[in-house]
């Protein structure tokens, strides 16, 4: 499951408790203080996917304390056990210790994709920070597009993601260019409590003074 150096996929790491569990959070956050939002990109496109974040806002190309894009208010906090969740994950995945413990997320990215949803091919690159990003999939399967730091083309490689499936994107991995170009329509996680539609959770350490 190393799709790439620093790049590993572990298959239904969540259990359909912890799953059913962060559906209710993400529910929860998703109604506020700062509410779901479609994002504006700078050239006036607007993202299909829907995202609510946690411990700073972000916008493309910054972060932000207030969602002054959305309602002004400051988003809520990151918790900790969240914190706790992505040091496990790091845990797993890298079979390392040190690294784990030494990973301190302050801020999550959480986007709701319907079936129709897309994902460009992007950089995750506010981020004044190389630690690991952590990522979590509840719900409907995707394609998950996996590129090169270079560019937004070939080569890339496809990994299918599904319901409690962990990726952890760290070292070399850290800042390719990835998207998701598909949802598969039907795949959803009733268990989890999503009928329909895709969950990702992403952890991230900002790097910036809190
Ligand atoms: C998703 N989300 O499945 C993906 C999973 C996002 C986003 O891309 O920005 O919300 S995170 C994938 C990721 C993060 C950091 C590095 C790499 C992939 N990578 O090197 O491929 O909705
Ligand atoms: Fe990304």
């Amino acid at each position: 499951q190393v799709v790439a150096p620093g790049a590993v996929h572990v298959p239904e790491w969540l259990s359909p408790e912890r799953r059913a569990e962060l559906v209710v959070a993400c529910r929860q956050w998703a109604r506020g203080p700062v509410p779901l939002r479609q994002t504006v990109l700078p050239g006036g496109g607007v993202m299909s996917v829907r995202t609510v974040c946690l411990g700073w806002h972000w916008q493309p190309y910054r972060y932000a304390r207030t969602a002054d894009d959305v309602n002004g208010a400051r988003v809520a906090p990151f918790p900790q056990w969240l914190g706790d969740l992505g040091r496990a994950a790091v845990a797993e995945a890298y079979g390392d210790e040190d690294a784990a413990r030494a990973y301190a997320p302050d801020t999550a990215l959480i986007n709701f994709y319907d079936d129709a949803a897309r994902m460009g091919m992007h950089q995750d690159k506010e981020e004044r920070s190389g630690a690991p990003v952590v990522s979590l999939s509840i719900g409907a399967g995707c394609v998950f597009r996996f590129g090169n730091t270079e560019g937004r083309g070939r080569p890339y490689t496809d990994v299918e993601l599904a319901s409690g499936d962990l990726f952890v994107f760290g070292g070399p991995s850290r800042f390719a260019f990835h998207g998701v170009p598909k949802v598969y329509p039907g795949t959803a996680d009733p268990a989890a409590g999503l009928r329909a539609g895709r969950l990702n959770l992403t952890l991230r350490e900002t790097g910036m003074a809190s």
